[in-house]
């Protein structure tokens, strides 16, 4: 590993020890195991989502789906329309809903907080095209997006291996003791916010990661300072989960009550071809506080974008034709329209 990675700590020795997962996670602000899941059941949700994958035109034809290998003319991300079309396929998945609610995971994150928990009805998974690495998930706290609660945890899990080449996840242990949500700012990675890890005194930026493998998952709270790895390899998507769990009866932010938006779905599109029926608008049955969603971090990113576009940086530039291009971003269209005419800017 490169000198300015380390390996995380590996908490398998706690996993029965309640008290000591909620010392480490609460002094640390990560918890990572190995083959937590066994790593059966993410190869059998491997195959299925990959198998989508391939037959959206995402992956090499004729290649096995188990190995990932990608079709590098198709790079796509969150905010492309063509990246909404493949990812609503695998969206569809009823095995990627369920992985969420998988006992060792709920377990797991029941005795770190020491309380019943639930996962947030809305998923994600990630799949990250190689060699774009413009467009790696830049360094945040996960708050500024999921909001709700600073008690959420997120799990991140890599559905295979995932060598620390194909770009896992990556945290800085300690960061969650700033107690606060850090002034994010306009990226163009994945989420569109970054925060400067290095500007904060009580902050050491050193960063932990792992040649995760099949199974293994890593769990922070909402205020964790985290970043995913790029991609570097020549021709494999990186596929994962991430998903939050709250405590039940806390707050959820009402967003974190719909698919997760680059699938452009609603639950019903979702719901039409599942076996059973178990998970279909299974929240209902708790009774948390629902809080509105707090569109401060990215209007504020809007704004720096714009700022930075007239300014001429290619990244505002670029993210401002995109939002165009995909003409979905309703907020602030005119005045990215507005810019890129004054700036003389193609459109795409
Ligand atoms: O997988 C990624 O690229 C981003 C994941 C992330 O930020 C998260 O799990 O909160
Ligand atoms: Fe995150």
């Amino acid at each position: 590993m490169s000198n300015e990675l380390k390996y995380l700590r590996v908490s398998n020795d706690a996993v029965d020890d309640a008290a000591e997962l909620q010392r480490r996670i609460a002094d640390d602000g990560y918890l990572f195991f190995k083959r937590l899941v066994s790593p059966d059941k993410l190869w059998e949700l491997r195959r299925e989502m990959m198998s989508v994958i391939q037959q959206v035109g995402w992956l090499v034809a004729d290649t096995d789906p188990m190995d990932g290998i990608a079709d590098i003319n198709m790079r796509y991300t969150e905010g492309d329309n063509e990246y909404s079309a493949g990812y609503a396929e695998v969206y569809k998945i009823e095995n990627f809903h369920r992985s969420a609610h998988w006992p060792e995971y709920l377990d797991i994150v029941e005795k770190m907080t020491g309380a019943p928990v639930m996962p947030h009805p809305q998923k994600v998974a990630r799949i990250w095209f190689p060699k774009y690495t413009e467009h790696t998930t830049p360094t945040h706290q996960d708050f500024v997006h999921f909001q709700g609660s600073y008690d959420n945890i997120t799990c991140w899990a890599p559905i295979g291996d995932c060598p620390i080449e194909l770009g896992g996840l990556a945290v800085i242990p300690r960061s969650h003791k700033v107690n606060r949500v850090l002034d994010h700012h306009f990226s163009l990675g994945a989420g569109g916010l970054i925060v400067d890890e290095t500007a904060h005194d009580e902050i050491d930026p050193v960063w932990h990661t792992a040649d995760y493998e099949a199974g293994d998952a890593l769990f922070f709270p909402a205020l964790t300072i985290h970043r995913a790895l790029p991609n570097y390899t020549d021709d494999k998507l990186r596929l994962s989960l991430d998903n939050r769990y709250m405590l039940v009866g806390d707050n959820i932010a009402e967003h974190m009550l719909e698919p997760h938006g680059p699938s452009q779905l609603s639950w019903d599109d979702i719901y039409l071809h599942w076996r059973h029926e178990d998970l279909k608008f299974y929240w209902r049955k708790f009774d948390n506080r629902v809080v509105e969603r707090d569109m401060s971090y990215s209007d504020k990113g809007f704004a720096e974008a714009i700022d930075l576009a007239r300014a001429g940086d290619k990244d505002a530039i670029f993210m401002l034709q995109r939002s165009i291009k995909n003409a979905r971003d309703r907020v602030n269209l005119d005045e990215a329209l507005a810019v890129l005419n004054e700036l003389g800017v193609p459109l795409e």
